[in-house]
């Protein structure tokens, strides 16, 4: 059973970018551990439904846009401490204001094209992990 686990994506604009490899990277050289990974597209639908917490948000609309563009790479992530790690690793939601040497400040483009998704509680890590990801595709 695998505990302390946090749940990625490397969103559209940076797949577009070619950021894949050098996020990754960071991500490994910050101590994670890969449990899962896959490289898919959304369909609108699958995109609404995994942000369907921000469904009263202005934003919403615009964002299940963005997220059903392109491709991106979901991940599970473990490491101990793993969900505050990481949003500390990725930076703040608005890349003008993420600390150097995050991973949005480096290759976020925007407040919404921000490069990579984190979860925000170990409630959520589990729920996110479960929506990309079965059992057998753990390890
Ligand atoms: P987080 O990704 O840092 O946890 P959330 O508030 O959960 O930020 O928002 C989810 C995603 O929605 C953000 O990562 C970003 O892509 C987008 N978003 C958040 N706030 C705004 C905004 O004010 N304008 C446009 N997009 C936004
Ligand atoms: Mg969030």
């Amino acid at each position: 059973m695998k505990t302390d686990i946090t749940f990625t994506m490397v969103k559209p604009d940076a797949v577009n970018s070619g950021h894949i490899g050098l996020i990754l990277d960071k991500i490994t050289k910050a101590g994670f551990k890969f449990v899962a990974i896959k490289y898919t597209h959304l369909t609108i639908e699958q995109a609404g439904a995994f942000y369907e917490v921000h469904q009263e948000r202005p934003f919403y609309r615009d964002l299940v846009t963005f997220m059903s563009s392109g491709p991106i790479v979901a991940a599970i992530l473990q490491k101990e401490n793993a969900v505050a790690d990481f949003r500390k690793l990725i930076g703040t939601t608005d890349p003008s204001k993420a600390d150097e040497g995050t991973i949005r400040k480096a290759f976020a483009k925007s407040i919404q094209e921000n490069a990579v998704h984190g979860s925000d509680s170990n409630e959520n890590a589990t729920i996110e992990a479960s929506f990309f990801f079965s059992n057998f595709e753990r390890f």
